[in-house]
């Protein structure tokens, strides 16, 4: 039997879900699709053979919905997945959890009174092969203790009222997640560095920007953020360890050495180059909520990038180092 889906939100992020869910993830249907903006909503739902709605709520309350996936704008995901905990439906939210620490707690405590975990937040990198080789050589000591992490986070451009805070709680927050999911620390503080504004970056917007972050073990991390680089996206890691280095991202796809030069593809986007991230994500959320099971990317790691973005946000206006705290972890995350 499938899994029957319903999506709240039905823009991008949102139709780029329901494609994948109708079309290549095994077990899935898409019986709901929901939109304030409703005639959207209709028309991604009847491709799909799917009910439309211009409420979320009503949406999670249809019987026919089993699971939810949330790609409504941020500032709604705190009532979305609510609503979903108390139905007791199993919901993959894409990031944020929510955009601020005060909600993300609510929200988590809701979920942590629950028997059971229902909330994924969709972080997709941790599903990409070249992300998990990377943790599985982390993990098997191939270069000893890390000491240090090196993040390069490129964006060609960003669409119009993109702002300088948007850079850490849109963008930096993958590289946040990655940082405590590959090193298995929190976070403990974060420092903004400025360097001058690129003069093709819009008016106002402070790119690139450097963010410095220690986590509770001590390993230094250094994101670089410059989302209007023009060339492609580019995504770069590098992890120093007590013996060697691990890289990743510097020669995706096939590297042609022709005519004087070295040439290779760059992405252009971040659906192009976490493309296979978002299958298997989408794929294994499928999986295991069939088997009643929530396995993904928690609440926990919710609630805890979003307050390592908020001390990065202050620390940008401060110009100074903000430390983290973060509240004791309840005991469902384990
Ligand atoms: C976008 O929203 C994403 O989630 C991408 O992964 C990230 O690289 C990009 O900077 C964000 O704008």
């Amino acid at each position: 039997m499938a899994l029957r889906i319903g999506v709240v939100g039905a823009g991008q992020m949102g139709r780029y879900h329901i494609e994948r869910l109708a079309g290549s993830v095994p077990d899935a249907e898409v019986v709901a699709v929901s939109d304030v903006y409703v005639e959207g909503a209709r028309q991604v739902a009847d491709a799909v053979g799917a009910r439309a709605y211009s409420d979320g709520h009503e949406l999670v309350a249809d019987d026919r919905v089993e699971a939810v996936l949330i790609a409504s704008p941020g500032p709604t995901h705190e009532e979305f997945t609510l609503a979903c905990l108390a139905a007791d439906k199993p919901v993959l939210c894409e990031k944020p959890l929510a955009p601020t620490i005060d909600a993300c707690l609510r929200v988590l405590e809701a979920e942590a009174a629950k028997p059971r975990r229902l909330i994924q937040v969709g972080f997709m990198r941790r599903y990409d092969d070249g992300f998990r080789a990377l943790k599985s050589a982390t993990d098997a000591g191939r270069v000893g203790r890390p000491l240090l992490l090196h993040c390069r986070h490129r964006n060609a451009d960003v669409p119009p009222g993109f702002t300088s805070d948007m850079m850490i709680t849109d963008s930096v927050v993958h590289d946040i997640d990655v940082t405590r999911w590959l090193l298995g620390q929190e976070i403990v503080a974060a420092t903004v560095f400025k360097a001058r504004p690129s003069s093709l970056a819009p008016e106002g917007l402070q790119d690139p920007q450097m963010v410095m972050m220690e986590t509770s073990d001590g390993v230094l991390v250094d994101v670089e953020s410059f989302v209007t680089c023009k060339f492609g996206y580019d995504i770069r890691y590098e992890l120093v360890g007590e013996t060697g280095t691990l890289a990743l991202g510097e020669h995706a796809g096939v590297q042609v050495r022709a005519e004087g030069g070295h040439h290779g593809p760059i992405p252009a986007d971040y659906r192009e180059r976490f493309g296979a991230a978002y299958q298997n994500e989408l794929q294994e959320w499928v999986a295991g909520v069939l088997k009643g099971e929530v396995t993904g990317p928690s609440a926990w790691d919710g609630y805890a990038t979003t307050a390592v973005a908020e001390a990065a946000v202050a620390s940008q206006t401060k110009g100074d180092r903000v430390a983290v705290e973060l509240v004791d972890r309840p005991a469902l995350y384990g």
